[in-house]
């Protein structure tokens, strides 16, 4: 069983701070940085919204006046590629004012999805402040007429450096899941607000002055203003957990699931009013015939109800 721990997460060289307003939820997030190669995933070519165009919703600051190419604006963060040619990729506007974000957009899935994880490339072949990302995410499931509450996203704690003397990562990726489930079931919608990174001196900070709404903490630095360049965005499905069939056989109950062999154990309750799970003890032999698994289990007497650990 996963566990994870929520809220904040320290690590030596990095870290990342991340709350929900919402009771009770428990988003978690991963990040990793340097080189590409250094990612624990790249971009994905097969997202809920690769290949959508965002709608910029109200409050949005456009683009930093560098950018001109048209494949560098909203078609960047959904083409499942990185930085293009011009090294000005999804280049936010800088100076979007103190607690408000350079870019607001929507996107409308093509059809109602459940999402298990967000993923967000920022970066800068420049290697300073730009490459960190702070945003937030809500998600509607009732076609965009309501949202929940956003959960923030700040790649790396306030103070974070990254300029040629510190770091000098050219790539952030931070995975934003769930540790109960998936962040959103049967979404339609998904929006974000995206945030200023940095003071110019490639150092993290929040986009507000005084305390942070969304964590009620002041970083005690002034409000960010230089913003990231967004390389790509995606929407990752949930992966439904399979379901599981009996059959008697004999004085044998043979479970069955279409999914792996490997990594699973068969777990067992004799009630589920008050459910005691426990790993049957030894565990079946799995066998699989490369699409669909089976164990067989001895019947006992008594009532029992089984399911599958991963
Ligand atoms: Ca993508
Ligand atoms: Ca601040
Ligand atoms: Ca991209």
């Amino acid at each position: 069983m996963k566990t994870m721990r929520a809220f904040l997460c320290a690590f030596p060289c990095a870290g990342i701070c991340l709350w929900q307003t919402a009771a009770g939820a428990a988003p978690s997030v991963a990040v990793s940085q340097g080189e590409e190669s250094d990612l624990s995933v790249l971009y994905d070519s097969a997202d809920l919204i690769q290949g959508l165009i965002a709608t910029e919703l109200p409050g949005d600051q456009g683009w930093h006046p560098a950018v001109v190419n048209a494949e560098d604006k909203l078609p960047a963060f959904t083409d499942g590629a990185g930085i293009l040619a011009s090294g000005l990729t999804g280049l936010l506007n800088d100076f979007p004012g103190a607690g408000l974000p350079a870019k607001r957009i929507q996107y409308e899935l093509r059809a109602p999805a459940d999402i298990g994880e967000i993923r967000v490339f920022t970066g800068n072949n420049g290697r300073d402040g730009r490459v960190f990302h702070t945003y937030t995410v809500r998600f509607s499931t009732d076609g965009g007429q309501t949202f929940t509450e956003p959960i923030y996203v700040q790649s790396h704690p306030s103070g974070t450096l990254n300029n040629a003397q510190f770091n000098t990562w050219r790539v952030v990726l931070s995975q934003l899941s769930e540790t109960a489930g998936p962040l959103a079931v049967q979404a339609t919608h998904v929006e974000f607000d995206f945030y200023s990174v940095d003071n110019t001196g490639g150092q993290m900070r929040d986009p507000f002055d005084g305390p942070n709404p969304f964590t009620g903490i002041d970083d005690g630095l002034n409000a960010a203003f230089v913003s990231p360049l967004v390389w790509e965005i995606d929407v990752i499905a949930a992966v439904k957990p399979p379901a599981l069939s009996a059959t008697r056989v004999g004085n044998n109950l043979v479970l069955s699931w279409v999914g792996p062999a490997q990594g699973v154990a068969v777990q067992s309750t004799p009630g589920l009013s008050l459910p005691d799970w426990q790993d049957l003890n030894p565990q079946p032999v799995i066998t699989s015939d490369g699409t669909t698994s089976t164990a067989q289990v001895v019947i006992e007497p008594g009532q029992r109800y089984f399911r599958l650990r991963f």
